[in-house]
């Protein structure tokens, strides 16, 4: 008795506890496949529900045969015989193995059709994405328009995400859009999208890539197609007014300290080991996701990179207070 009474005080505030712990990701969030904004997160999370239906049945059924035969054929008061001993019921065997194959076959018809449903066809507008430690470069081969960190795309429109890395195995993932697919090393995975609304969705690398990974995030930014051309001819036609002399002391340390590794769209400078910073004053984060884009931040982050997300490629430069102002001045023209 005492010891059931202890063993409930231990477990009660456990279940309590875990099951706080599973509602507290039931919030219809930013990052939520139960929201799909798109057929191919819609057709995903039917499937989820289907398979959710037949394995809730299938435990209902387990767990009545199973409640029942424990009450019914328990040990009573003198019962001190073995029970009848049997062995083998051919129609009880082929029963359940005939059952989990039609319910297999419910669950194959939708998969495999939509495997075939959800090929990007050829005509499909392309996205080259590569997988960067950490961070995400975005190549639009149509209109020579490459940035990082934030992907725009046109509303109702499939895209064809066409998916590598430049280190290691990463993963693309819009949990509101569909997914995920491996961008792997020499190789190229293609991954079909569709957005039903305007908006932005939260995507992030969902496959252990180092210290960084958990810092791997990315915006895509779904518009009318008016809103993406013009956002489309803004990446192609950038301006680079440098006008103050912090500025120009600014782009000058660029083209020292910086230029080896950043591109600049509209400057000479073309480096290609970090990420292109053509129009980087309009995005919304820096380090893909991990400081909101703000002056304060920028410099915050030019002090020290890897002390301000774990593992970072870009090297600290031991850059004085100075320098860093001006360089956040040039930065800030490049909008
Ligand atoms: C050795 C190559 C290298 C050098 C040199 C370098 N960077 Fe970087 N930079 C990177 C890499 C790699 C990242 C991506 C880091 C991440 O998000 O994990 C980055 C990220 C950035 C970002 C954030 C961009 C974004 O959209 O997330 C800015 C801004 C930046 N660098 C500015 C500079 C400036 C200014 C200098 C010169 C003082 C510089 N970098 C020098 C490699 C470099
Ligand atoms: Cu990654």
């Amino acid at each position: 008795m005492r010891w059931t009474q202890r063993g409930f005080r231990v477990t009660l505030p456990l279940l309590a506890l875990s099951a706080a712990a599973l509602l507290s990701g039931c919030g219809l969030g930013k990052q939520s496949t139960l929201s799909p904004a798109g057929p191919v997160a819609s057709a995903q999370l039917g499937m989820f529900w289907e398979s959710l239906a037949i394995m809730t049945g299938i435990f209902i059924v387990v767990a009545a045969v199973f409640l029942y035969s424990i009450i019914r054929f328990r040990a009573r008061p003198g019962d001190n015989e073995l029970p009848k001993q049997v062995h083998g019921n051919t129609t009880l065997e082929i029963v359940w193995t005939i059952i989990p194959i039609i319910l297999l076959v419910f669950l194959a018809i939708p998969t495999v059709h939509y495997s075939f449903a959800f090929q990007a066809p050829a005509t499909a507008m392309k996205v080259d994405v590569v997988g960067h430690q950490y961070w995400w470069e975005f190549d639009y081969p149509g209109s020579k328009v490459t940035t990082a960190n934030i992907v725009h795309i046109p509303v109702n429109t499939k895209i064809n995400f066409v998916l590598t890395s430049a280190d290691v195995i990463h993963s693309f993932w819009v949990p509101e859009l569909g997914g995920k697919t491996d961008l792997i090393p020499g190789r190229v995975n293609h991954l079909l999208l569709e957005a039903s609304k305007t908006g932005t969705f939260y995507g992030q690398c969902a496959q252990l890539c180092g210290p960084g990974h958990a810092y791997m995030k990315f915006e895509v930014v779904v518009q009318t197609p008016a809103a993406y051309q013009a956002w489309v001819s803004a990446m192609q036609h950038p301006t680079v007014s440098v006008t103050t002399s912090e500025q120009k002391a600014g782009m000058a340390l660029f083209k020292q300290d910086c230029s080896t590794c950043h591109t600049v769209g509209g400057t000479s400078f073309n480096g290609k080991v970090g990420p292109n910073l053509t129009e980087l004053m309009t995005r919304p984060t820096i380090a893909a996701g991990t400081l909101t884009n703000t002056p304060a931040n920028l410099a915050k982050w030019l002090h020290n990179p890897p002390g301000v997300k774990p593992g970072a490629l870009m090297p600290n430069l031991n850059l004085s207070q100075t320098q860093i102002q001006s360089l956040v001045a040039f930065l800030e023209t490049l909008k």
